[in-house]
């Protein structure tokens, strides 16, 4: 088909129309955003040639990418969680803000809820037979560059099946496995045992690794942790640091990895720190400092509202 209808004033009203700009009631700001939308996708099939069999292969997938609550994991498969960051990112450097640590993407798997402890936390249950020890600490600075005491580092990541709990399809995991807030102490650090996380897969037989695949790409994440990180009188940071070492740090089908965030993972072999750390063989060791960022105008311009998961 090769017929130009698209900027015809019958299709303009009728976008119009169908976004609801003809009307008085509903909402200004989903018109415009419904509308802008709505009006790219028309111009792509007309430009694009998109057939009617293109199309209708399109509205199957949306439905199947519903059905497996799988729109938050496609969405940073297509860059656009790291859009949403490297535009806060510019934002703050148009203000000025600098220092803190670097931001990447929440990515769809937190679970509002973790049990809450002061300074140190063992994540794990111990049930993850496969897993390494992991001895993770650091400190928190405040945009003065001093501690924060009771500053809150919320902190979570996957086994070494790359699973997480609440997402887990074995069903394996108890609630919260590896997920913890720990409230840093009157030093202002923080410190966890756990284990090191393996990579994540997307689930091989879904809809965004089918996608993936069409673009001839792979949906597999370096081994990673999440941070949320927030105190008093700044802004809420959202972070992961990579697992040094990992085939995939420059490779991440999320691009979620970012110069500042592979922290060096030393092997401790020491028997007097095995032993003070409650363990019974050598563990991998991260050390980690956190840079918060103050509020700019009294306001934390980058928390983000979304749906997140309330685990039980
Ligand atoms: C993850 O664990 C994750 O962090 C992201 C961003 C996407 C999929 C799985
Ligand atoms: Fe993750």
């Amino acid at each position: 088909m090769s017929v130009k209808l698209f900027d015809t004033e019958e299709v303009q009203n009728f976008l119009n129309l169908a976004c609801g700009l003809s009307y008085e009631g509903g909402n200004p700001r989903v018109k415009e955003i419904i509308h802008r939308i709505v009006t790219d996708l028309y111009k792509a099939i007309e430009d694009l040639n998109i057939t009617p069999d293109e199309y209708w292969a399109g509205i199957a997938y949306l439905n199947r990418l519903g059905e497996r609550q799988e729109a938050g994991l496609l969405s940073p498969g297509l860059g656009f969680d790291r859009y949403l960051d490297m535009r806060m990112d510019a934002e703050d450097e148009k203000l000025g803000v600098t220092g803190g640590t670097p931001r990447t993407i929440e990515g769809p798997l937190y679970v509002v809820g973790a049990p809450v402890e002061h300074g140190y936390a063992r994540l794990d249950d111990g049930s993850d037979k496969d897993g390494h020890p992991l001895i993770m600490h650091g400190t928190v600075y405040g945009a003065d560059g001093q501690p924060q005491p009771g500053a809150k580092v919320e902190v979570w990541h996957c086994n070494t099946k790359g699973f997480y709990s609440h997402f887990d399809p074995t069903g394996e995991q108890k609630p919260f496995n590896m997920r913890r807030t720990i409230i840093a102490d009157d030093q202002g650090q923080y410190k966890f045992r756990s284990i090191v996380p393996m990579g994540y897969g997307c689930p091989p037989d879904g809809p965004t690794q089918e996608l993936l695949n069409c673009l001839g790409r792979h949906g597999n994440r370096p081994a990673h942790i999440h941070f949320f990180v927030t105190a008093d009188n700044h802004r809420k940071l959202t972070t992961q640091i990579n697992i040094d070492g990992d085939p995939l740090v420059n490779d991440d089908f999320a691009y979620a990895t970012r110069e500042g965030l592979v922290p060096p993972l030393t092997e401790c072999t020491d028997e007097v720190r095995i032993n003070a750390e409650g363990l019974d063989g050598p563990f991998a060791e991260i050390q980690f400092d956190i840079h918060l960022t103050p509020l700019v105008d009294s306001k934390d311009n980058q928390i983000v509202d979304r749906p997140r998961l309330v685990g039980a």
